[in-house]
């Protein structure tokens, strides 16, 4: 049978505010991107996944869509955006879009309708529901950006669900006239030519019946149990999938948080027609402390081998999505590696880590330039509405502010936010006006124009991982086998296709350790494909000292 592109495919997340601004209003724009094309054919991806181009208010960044047939005018008509598709089509690469339907704005049109009256035919496209009899909310869950979930509206004197902002009002997904606009829509951007959907928050469309009350009101997990996985979510998606998607050849990448491995099998095993993979959250994670995410408790290397190691196992039907880093999370470097000491070594080691891999990797614009976490001068600096929230919540409970800033620059979204360092200029090559938020001073060092000068670079490391997925059909086909699982810094696994095997080796140490290789490879068969450092040995001997987060491919058979 012949390989889905979507499995050999590596995609990169772009952002579209903050790419690159062409006409110099602080915002980056579809023009913008166009023109940066050619980079991004330069490294060798092949499928862009833009986060929400649409009409918006932006209380979410774009996660709050007030038209889903407009984009936003920021960032382009459509006529920009058909170029733009266009022009990437010619350099062979795809697009995908960001779908965002578990909550529309609540500007959006069918929301306006909904609120006015119990009886027009929006009213029931969002989640109402009567007060208790004292008036208070119907149930006691809590949103994801603070607030309690559910929020009054007089004009009918009852309360409608949010699990994110009180912006951003859920649909009702029991609704069939809600799915079918939903369908249509799909179809509409497919029609024109779209490569396939990020799904976001996809797990949280069903939701369950007499909405139990959430005995968890831990932070951010607050609507978790009452509406992940909900009893109805397979069905809309298989309905989905028989309406819209099985009609077009295209990729499909469900956001499902609290979804373990066992429920990702439902999601992603070809034959329930549902989706391609999704994008679980296990590993981002294994650093939670009191606050949830905001927290400045670092990983255990074990803990990340153990998670990624039951996803590569757990997948076999169906397929992974490969991410370290995203619009969600802080940079990678900063949280898996050694930004301070080994900012390019440990950057190349992650993404071999991650691309060597079963499944498709995404990633995140200026991830393969090594981008670290950004050092926003105040709190106030900060635009993110989920960092808001729990700068708010942690002055409240008397946190110091130096812990504060802290676990914000540890953890905040606004991190993977800022600005493209294009070059090592003002603005960062982004724009001739202040950015939308301000950009890093890192931007001196650590930028794309340095990073194509120098042959060494993260940049030159991630293009030549990428082009080894094209020539060798063991990263794309092969079965992970995860070797030597007690080394306490040593992540290392086997790639095994046919005859054909690969070892990877990833350092998780600054400092210098020793390596066992496994007693079933027959040493003169193999030899280096890539490493991070420039010397590495081209043969694999038994015993091998690896330098600080040294990473190594050897192939053979
Ligand atoms: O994120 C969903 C989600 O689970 C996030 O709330 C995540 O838990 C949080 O950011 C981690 O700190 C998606 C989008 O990716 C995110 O940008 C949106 O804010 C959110 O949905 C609402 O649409
Ligand atoms: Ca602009």
């Amino acid at each position: 049978m012949e390989t889905k592109w979507w499995k050999s495919s590596v995609v990169y997340q772009v952002y579209p505010q903050s790419f690159k601004d062409s006409n110099n209003d602080g915002i980056g724009d579809f023009q913008g991107i166009i023109e940066k094309l050619p980079y991004l054919k330069e490294l060798g991806i092949n499928v862009i996944w833009l986060n929400p181009i649409f009409e918006s208010p932006l209380v979410d960044n774009g996660y709050d869509i007030s038209d889903y047939t407009k984009t936003l005018a920021q960032y382009g008509n459509i006529e920009d955006f058909k170029e733009l598709l266009a022009e990437a089509h010619i350099l062979g690469i795809k697009i995908i879009l960001d779908l965002v339907v578990n909550h529309t704005s609540d500007q959006h049109e069918w929301f306006k309708q909904s609120k006015i009256s119990k009886d027009n035919p929006y009213a029931d496209f969002y989640i109402w529901k009567d007060p208790l009899k004292d008036g208070s909310a119907p149930t006691n869950w809590g949103s994801t950006f603070g607030d309690p979930a559910w929020e009054y509206v007089e004009s009918r004197k009852q309360y409608y669900l949010h699990c994110f902002a009180k912006e951003q009002p859920d649909l009702n997904w029991e609704n069939p006239a809600v799915r079918q606009h939903i369908f249509d829509m799909m179809k509409d951007w497919f029609d024109l030519g779209v490569d396939g959907f990020r799904m976001d928050v996809i797990s949280l469309i069903s939701k369950r019946p007499g909405y139990p009350e959430d005995p968890s009101l831990a932070y951010t997990k607050s609507y978790y149990a009452g509406a992940s996985n909900g009893p109805r979510v397979h069905e809309f998606l298989h309905e989905m999938y028989q309406k819209v998607l099985s009609k077009y050849d295209v990729l499909t990448v469900g956001e499902t948080p609290n979804t373990n491995s066992e429920q990702a099998k439902l999601y992603t095993h070809p034959e329930r027609e549902e989706l391609n993979m999704v994008f679980h959250f296990d590993h981002m994670h294994l650093d939670y402390g009191k606050y949830g995410k905001f927290s400045d408790i670092r990983f255990k290397m074990s803990d990340l081998r153990d998670t990624l190691t039951e996803w590569q196992y757990q997948l076999k039907d169906g397929w992974n999505s490969l991410y370290l880093n995203n619009h969600d999370q802080p940079r990678m470097v900063t949280r898996f590696g050694d930004e301070e000491n080994y900012r390019v070594e440990s950057s190349k080691m992650l993404g071999t880590l991650l691309h060597m891999m079963k499944g498709t990797p995404y990633v995140f614009q200026g991830e393969e330039i090594g981008m670290k976490n950004v050092p926003f001068p105040s709190l106030d600096d900060y635009k993110d509405i989920e960092t808001r929230y729990f700068i708010q919540e942690m002055r409240k409970n008397g946190e110091n502010e130096e812990y504060i800033k802290k676990v914000a620059y540890l953890k905040s979204r606004d991190n993977a936010r800022t600005p493209m360092p294009w070059n090592g200029e003002e603005n960062t090559g982004f724009s001739e006006a202040n950015p939308w938020i301000s950009y890093s001073p890192d931007n001196k060092k650590i930028n794309v124009e340095s990073a194509l000068s120098d042959k060494n670079s993260v940049f030159y490391h991630y293009k030549k991982l990428i082009a080894l997925r094209k020539n060798y059909e063991v990263i794309i086909e092969g079965e992970y086998r995860l070797v030597n699982e007690t080394d306490s810094d040593i992540y290392s696994y086997i790639r095994e296709y046919n005859n054909e095997k690969l070892i990877v080796i990833c350092s998780f140490s600054k400092y210098k350790v020793n390596y066992e290789v496994p007693e079933e490879f027959n040493l003169d068969n193999f030899k280096l494909l890539l490493s991070n450092y420039d010397d590495s040995s081209n043969s694999l001997s038994k015993i091998i000292t690896l330098r600080p987060y040294e990473a190594l491919i050897y192939h053979g058979v």
